[in-house]
C-alpha cells in the first residue's frame, strides 16, 4: 500500500469531536513519548505532519489525519503521563476505552511499546482490553535503533510473553522511526484490513 496523501483534519477533545463520516480508522495507542507521532510521520513519509516532542504528553487530543482520502490515522493521547491530574487521567482513560470498545469505524489498533522497557501496567491494560475486541490488533516495538542486536531479540520476546499471558497471538513488529524500519510491514497490515 502506498500513502500518497496525508493531511491533518481535526483534533477531537471529546466524544462529539470524533469523526462521524463513516471512514475507517486506524488508531495509534501507547504511553507518552513512546513514538506515536514519529511513527505516523514515518508511515506517511513526512517529517512533521504529526507533532513530535521531547516533552511527554504533547498530544492531548485525538488527532485525525486523512490518508489517501480514504481512511484516518488517529493519533491517541499518550497515557501514563505523570503531570496530568488524576481526574484528567481518569477522564482520558474512560474516553479511550469507550473509543476502543464502541467506535465502529475502528478497523486496526496499533499498540506501540517502547523496546527499551518492559511493557508497563498500562500496556498490559491495553492488551487485556484488546483481548475481547473485534478489530485487528498489532503491537509495534519502537526505537529499536537504540538497542543492540542481542537486546532486540529480548525486547521482542518480552512483549510476546506479556501478550501470551492474555492468550493473545498477535504480530509484534520491530520499528525505528529514526532508521525507517518496520514501515513496509506496518503498511502491509493496513492493507490487510482492507484499506
Ligand atoms: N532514536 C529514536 N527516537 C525516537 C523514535 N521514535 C520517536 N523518537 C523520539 O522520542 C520522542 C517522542 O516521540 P513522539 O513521536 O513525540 O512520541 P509520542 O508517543 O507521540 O508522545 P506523546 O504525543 O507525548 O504521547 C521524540 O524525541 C522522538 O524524536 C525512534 O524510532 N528512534
Ligand atoms: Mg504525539
Amino acid at each position: 500500500m502506498l500513502i500518497k496523501e496525508a493531511q491533518f483534519v481535526r483534533g477531537a477533545a471529546s466524544w462529539n469531536g470524533l469523526a462521524d463520516d463513516g471512514l475507517p480508522e486506524i488508531a495509534f495507542i501507547g504511553r507518552s513519548n513512546v513514538g506515536k507521532s514519529s511513527l505516523i510521520n514515518m508511515l506517511v513519509g513526512r517529517k512533521s505532519l504529526a507533532r513530535t516532542s521531547n516533552t511527554p504528553g504533547k498530544t492531548q487530543q485525538f488527532n485525525y489525519y486523512l490518508i489517501n482520502n480514504a481512511f484516518y490515522f488517529v493519533d491517541l493521547p499518550g497515557f501514563g503521563y505523570a503531570k496530568v491530574s488524576k481526574a484528567q487521567r481518569a477522564k482520558w482513560e474512560r474516553f479511550i476505552s469507550r473509543y476502543l470498545s464502541e467506535h465502529e469505524p475502528l478497523r486496526l489498533v496499533i499498540h506501540l511499546v517502547d523496546s527499551r522497557h518492559d511493557p508497563t501496567s498500562l500496556d498490559k491494560d491495553v492488551m487485556e482490553f484488546m483481548k475481547g475486541g473485534w478489530m485487528t490488533y498489532v503491537v509495534v516495538l519502537t526505537k529499536m535503533d537504540k538497542l543492540s542486536g542481542n537486546q532486540r531479540g529480548k525486547a521482542k520476546s518480552q512483549v510476546q510473553k506479556a501478550l501470551a499471558a492474555f492468550n493473545l497471538e498477535v504480530p509484534v513488529i520491530s520499528s525505528s522511526a529514526k532508521n525507517k524500519t518496520g514501515k513496509d510491514e506496518i503498511l502491509q497490515w493496513i492493507q490487510d484490513v482492507g484499506l
